[in-house]
């Protein structure tokens, strides 16, 4: 299946890009390529080289910028395990950055990871004015006005009840975005026009939604063994979730309502939406 192939094409190209730091020192790159190729799902990357292949461009073209979202996701995912923040002890099925290394090489394991997406998209994207404009995209995505403020408001809103749109904007941001740059990347890389790009978009957020919702439902009722994280901890530490202010039926309806509309955005791509389409379903149903 495409889902395999893609999977270890972009584990592979982690790998490569993760090998030859002549001036970093060698604990700093054991610890960056222990987070970064741990056996984390590789949605985000996945997305992206299904996008590229759907809107009739290559997978080999859209490695690079899949590779550098990987790195940003990853980096996220250090940083929010940090005690400061969400203070997690496993990840992906293994002991935490902090955990496994110390407080100091976790922050820099974060912080080499997100400089590096951005030197893996300059330097291996071509031409430069898609370099440009892959970058720029990813630094909005990653940045204060999404992920990090997303993160923020998440971290404010502990041991308060939040009201729906505050959790749906704190959602979009923190696990949306990412999902919505990750179709439009592909996207970009083949070259399709904005208007495709826009319903590239709004099918990954929609999807993105999603999935954070089906994250919130397996908080509750999942196990930490499929989960490779703890489960449990919205509720430890005081987290609003969609299932707490709005049920979990109606949390089941919300998640495929919104796979009804992530697939009504791929229209415009006829029988080449397939995978995606595979993708947002699979999403919709799983379990870790
Ligand atoms: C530190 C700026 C900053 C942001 C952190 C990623 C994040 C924001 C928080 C992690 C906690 C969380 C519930 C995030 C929502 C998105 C999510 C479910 C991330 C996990 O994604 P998966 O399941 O992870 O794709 P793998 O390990 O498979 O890559």
């Amino acid at each position: 299946m495409a889902w395999t192939k893609y999977r270890r094409q972009v584990d592979a190209w982690l790998d490569q890009a993760t090998l030859n730091f002549s001036q970093t020192p060698p604990r700093l790159v054991e610890a960056m390529r222990y987070c970064l190729l741990a056996p984390g799902k590789r949605l985000r990357p996945i997305t992206v080289l299904m996008s590229a292949q759907a809107c009739g461009g290559r997978v080999e073209d859209a490695l690079p910028v899949a590779s550098a979202l990987e790195m940003i996701h990853t980096y996220s995912l250090v940083h929010d395990d940090l005690p400061a923040m969400d203070n997690d002890d496993l990840r992906r099925g293994r002991p935490t950055c902090h955990v496994k290394y110390d407080e100091a090489t976790a922050i820099l394991v974060g912080d080499a990871l997100l400089t590096l997406a951005f030197e893996t998209v300059v330097t291996h994207t071509h031409p430069p004015d898609l370099a440009v404009a892959c970058a720029t995209m990813l630094s909005r995505a990653a940045g204060h006005g999404s992920l990090i403020g997303g993160q923020f408001d998440d971290l404010a809103a502990e041991n308060r009840v939040l009201k729906m749109e505050e959790l749906e904007s704190i959602h979009l941001r923190k696990t949306a975005t990412l999902f919505a740059i990750a179709a439009q990347l592909g996207g970009m890389v083949a070259g399709v026009d904005a208007a495709a790009i826009q319903r590239l978009g709004d099918f990954g957020q929609c999807v993105g939604l999603a999935f954070q919702i089906v994250d919130d439902l397996l908080d509750v009722e999942g196990h930490e063994n499929r989960l490779g994280k703890r489960a449990q901890k919205d509720k430890t530490r005081g987290k609003s979730t969609y299932p707490q202010l709005a049920g979990m039926d109606s949390s089941r309806r919300r998640i495929a309502e919104l796979m009804q509309q992530a697939k009504e955005q791929l229209e415009f791509l006829g029988d080449a939406a397939q995978p995606l389409t595979e993708l947002a379903d699979r999403l919709g149903q799983r379990e870790s």
